[in-house]
């Protein structure tokens, strides 16, 4: 069963920043889809929740080094 996340993202200033954090949802196990959109400061990610949490993906986000917040 997938999932639909949605996180503010804060911090991001070109669209290789919002390259580089899809490119690091998209490497963790459990994930269908990641989509960032730089101009809303927005990311939604289709996931698999039996394999990763909103929790962990928030981290990750947060690890590329912009604030996240899960929105829904
Ligand atoms: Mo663009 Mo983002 O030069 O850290 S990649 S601002």
């Amino acid at each position: 069963e997938q999932k639909i996340a949605l996180f503010t993202v804060i911090g991001m200033t070109c669209a290789a920043c919002a390259g580089s954090v899809e490119k690091a949802i998209k490497r963790l196990p459990g994930i269908h889809d990641a989509t960032v959109d730089v101009l809303n400061d927005r990311a939604q990610v289709i996931f698999y929740p039996a394999f990763v949490s909103e929790y962990t993906i928030r981290e990750t986000i947060e690890d590329v080094g912009f604030e996240a917040t899960l929105i829904k």
